[in-house]
């Protein structure tokens, strides 16, 4: 018997032998015999590419996030697909273009899912081979299918659409509700104080931004006037749900507990974290610890703040013994803008800094700085530290990351770019179909190319140009990062050229 059992294994461990050596022919990079390495996405809200230090900033320093840049592949045009939140955060998850999905644009926090629980996501892909997988922080993709009721579990949400764990705000830190929802529910919540929620019109007697400024602590400049919690007028109403309203200045330290005991809980396994910071979009709520410390007003104090919470986090990883195993992507959902509705004293204390560096246009627009973005590949012990020029989008995560894991799953627009991600190649990406608010524009090589469009040529509110013209614009960036020369007329078979590559993948 015993004899029948040492063949038995034996012939076990030929069989796992032979299918690691094919699994490894396959894939090249992790072997059935080597842990599977964790993964972590920090993602920023609105961080400019020339906001880092290691993007080129001198009147702010950010070393946390510099050390990731400098000990991994810093990438020089790591691009966002879209130059606003909600679509950028579709593809990133889905490794598909949101401009696919018409409901993908910037959502109120009453909005239902835009992800399909059927879509394939990174999350989902990684839960089959094995992972757990978590969120903290900004969701922005819509919860529940409809008429959400807050006092009950809010789903479908992230973890029907593959995070065995999440912890987030709901739309954005200046949307309703201001409350923390876990895996579904609101945490903290009195059930004898119930929430509701309205985006349409206020709830009798509670005191708006509009109506009440004396109320406020940040005053609005443009929209923002609704309900007041905190002290600040936010987008839509919400009324009781007063025990589980968050504490604008702890956000970034609760987030960063999470994350961290996220980690700690979780170290044995490989796991995937999705840290979607809310910083610096507004409002900009700094803890005390930063308040004046970037001397730029708020928008530059949380840049510091969010720069700490990275420099932590990255403590927690190195304390638990996980950096080694560890892939960390950093990077923004969209580009920068400085007053986006309240008066913080961004523009007044703004002073040298460029949060768009040399590019083009911020937030919003089509213009390079709406897209562009910092982006960052770290690994320690396994990427050997370099600046890439390659074109890289954050839609092509999904793929790349199913390709390190041994997975064969793809998404609709996701190359896989992993050999690019872990610095071996610098063969990004040729093309890739760039969005801002509803509108596409097209970048080739080192051409990009914005359709005509109308509207205005500048957002006055936000003081941004959103890349609107009668003319076709062309530009070559190698030579011309800022676009300032348009050379559709002077080099029309270029334009041309990519005309004809866009509306094959855009449609005509
Ligand atoms: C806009 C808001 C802006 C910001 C943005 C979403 C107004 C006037 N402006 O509608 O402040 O919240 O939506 O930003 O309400 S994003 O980064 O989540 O896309
Ligand atoms: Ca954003």
């Amino acid at each position: 018997k015993i004899i029948r059992r040492n063949y038995f294994q034996a012939a076990i461990a030929i069989l796992l032998l032979v299918s690691c050596k094919s699994k490894e022919e396959k894939t090249t990079t992790v072997t059935e015999t080597e842990k599977k390495p964790n993964i972590v996405f920090i993602y920023m809200d609105d961080l400019g590419y020339g906001d880092m230090s290691a993007y080129g900033a001198t009147e702010i320093s950010t070393p946390n996030m510099d050390a990731l840049a400098e000990g991994g592949v810093q990438f020089t045009n790591g691009y966002a697909t879209s130059a606003t939140c909600t679509p950028s955060r579709y593809a990133i998850l889905t490794g598909r273009y949101p401009w696919r999905n018409k409901d993908a644009k910037i959502l109120p926090g009453t909005a239902p899912l835009i992800i399909d629980t059927k879509q394939m996501t990174v999350p989902k892909m990684l839960q089959e081979e094995g992972y757990s997988t978590g969120i903290v922080g900004k969701w922005h993709l819509g919860l529940g299918s409809g008429m959400v009721d807050w006092n009950e579990r809010v789903s479908p949400g992230p973890n029907e659409v593959g995070f065995d764990y999440s912890y987030i705000l709901a739309a954005t830190q200046d949307r309703v509700p201001t409350v923390y929802i876990k895996d579904g529910r609101v945490d903290g919540l009195d059930p004898n104080d119930p929430i509701e929620v309205s985006y349409k019109k206020n709830f009798e007697g509670e005191p708006t931004g509009l109506d009440n400024p004396e109320l406020t602590t940040m005053k609005w400049h443009h929209g923002h006037n609704n309900s007041i919690v905190n002290g600040i007028p936010r987008i839509g109403f919400m009324k009781g749900g007063e025990a589980a309203k968050w504490s604008d200045v702890d956000m970034a330290d609760h987030f960063l507990a999470k994350a961290q005991q996220y980690v700690k809980e979780h170290k044995n396994k490989p796991f995937f974290l999705y840290y979607a910071l809310q910083q610096p979009h507004v409002p900009r709520t700094p803890h005390p610890r930063f308040a004046g410390k970037s001397g730029m007003g708020p928008r530059g104090d949380v840049i510091l703040e969010a720069d700490w919470v990275i420099g932590e986090f990255m403590k927690t990883l190195e304390n638990e013994g996980l950096l080694e195993n560890t892939l960390i992507v950093f990077s923004s959902d969209n580009g920068p803008v400085v007053n986006d509705g309240y008066y913080d004293d961004a523009v007044e204390k703004l002073g040298d800094h460029t949060p768009s560096g040399h590019l083009r246009g911020g937030k919003y627009s089509l213009f390079d700085a709406g897209t562009r973005v910092p982006f960052i590949t770290y690994w320690k012990g396994k990427i050997t530290p370099a600046k890439s020029d390659a074109l890289v989008c954050q839609v092509d995560l999904l793929t790349s990351m199913a390709a390190l894991v041994g997975s064969d799953r793809t998404g609709e627009d996701s190359k896989n770019l992993l050999d690019v991600f872990l610095g071996k190649s610098n063969n990004g990406r040729e093309q890739l179909v760039l969005e801002a608010t509803s509108r596409t524009a097209f970048r080739k090589g080192d051409w990009a190319m914005i359709p005509p469009y109308k509207g205005a040529a500048i957002n006055k509110w936000v003081n941004i140009e959103l890349g609107n013209s009668n003319e076709y614009q062309l530009y070559n960036l190698a030579k011309d990062p800022s676009q300032r020369e348009n050379l559709a007329s002077s080099n029309p078979e270029k334009l041309q050229e990519l005309i004809a590559d866009f509306q094959e993948i855009r449609g005509k």
